[in-house]
């Protein structure tokens, strides 16, 4: 049965350190991501790209913070954009920007997920936790937030309040090895589930990812993936600000995406931090529509859909 699909672009910048993520919906277009889904069995709705229609000053005690009106101005516009998109596609997919799109986009998921009366579970994956709150970020630069504000933290009066929180216990993430000792701290207390990239080395990238999905299953959820480019290894994805040496390799990310693909449980996607003007010539958007592709259903050969405990 085909199933309906669509893009929002967020261009936002202001959360991360360099500039350039505001190019990234247009390089995944370039790249030929609708392209890429349409040849599968999806059809594909582009909504654009979404703006901010101004912001107010938002004075805070932390004077590292960069562009904190810009931020709590997406997180406002997102977070019914990004209900909306749920309500009205099977597979919403957003297109970053920094990673500060997820302050927005995982809360308005989770306001679906429970007018639904079910739980939301993220698998992020990423180089980074993106656990700071306002007062233990260090750099100041808020695409390091998003995960202890849409857990419900305290730290963000600054931010919109939150309208619908993921519980910490659904969390997954994989890919970890840059880890702030805030970050680190916030991941022992919140009990987080992480798998760092030394885990992955010892046991590959299945049996964790099978073990979280099989409890997403178990508790009927729906499952947000969100996808930061230094999640993968800055050999074959140079384009974004914060590459970490030692990242997932290109069939650790695919095996990735084809078992959330078989598992049948992704209900919405970020693809974010991707930076245009740090790629080489494209490679990085363009492995981002592969990747995109294996998790919505392309697979080399036909096989049985693999199953799940
Ligand atoms: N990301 N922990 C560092 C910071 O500046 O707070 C890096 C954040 C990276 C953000 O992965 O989207
Ligand atoms: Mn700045
Ligand atoms: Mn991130
Ligand atoms: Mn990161």
């Amino acid at each position: 049965m085909t199933r309906r699909c669509s893009l929002l672009g967020a261009a936002i910048e202001t959360g991360a350190s360099q500039r350039g993520c505001l190019m990234g919906p247009a390089s995944l277009r370039t790249a030929g991501l609708a392209q890429a889904i349409g040849t599968l069995d999806w059809t594909v709705t582009d909504l654009g790209d979404t703006r901010i229609d101004g912001q107010t000053h938002v004075p805070h005690e932390n004077g590292a913070i960069h562009h904190l009106a810009e931020t709590a101005a997406w997180i406002e516009t997102l977070v019914p954009l990004a209900q909306a998109a749920a309500q009205a596609h099977d597979l919403p997919i957003f297109m970053g920007g920094d990673h500060s799109i997820s302050a927005g986009t995982v809360p308005g998921m989770a306001r679906f997920a429970a007018g639904q009366g079910r739980p939301l579970f993220v698998l992020w994956l990423d180089a980074h936790p993106d656990l700071h709150n306002l007062f233990s970020t260090e750099s100041g630069n808020l695409h390091g937030t998003p995960v202890a504000y849409f857990t419900g933290q305290p730290g963000f009066e600054a931010y919109p309040p939150l309208v619908s929180a993921v519980d910490p216990a659904h969390v997954c993430m994989m890919g970890i090895r840059s880890v702030d000792i805030a970050e680190r701290d916030a991941i022992a207390r919140l009990g987080i589930e992480v798998h760092d990239m030394r885990a992955i080395d010892e046991t590959g990238v299945l049996p964790p990812l099978e073990a979280f999905l099989a409890r997403v299953r178990a508790a009927d959820g729906l499952l947000h993936v969100s996808f930061d480019v230094d999640f993968l290894d800055p050999a074959i994805a140079p384009a974004v600000g914060t590459t970490v040496p030692g990242g997932a390799t290109f069939r650790e990310a695919h095996l990735i995406m084809e078992t959330l693909c078989d598992s049948g449980l992704v209900r919405s996607l970020d693809l974010v931090e991707l930076n245009p003007f740090l790629d080489e010539r494209g490679r990085t958007a363009t492995l981002l529509c592969d990747l995109t592709a294996s998790l919505m259903g392309r697979r080399v050969l036909d096989r049985p859909t693999r199953r799940f405990a």
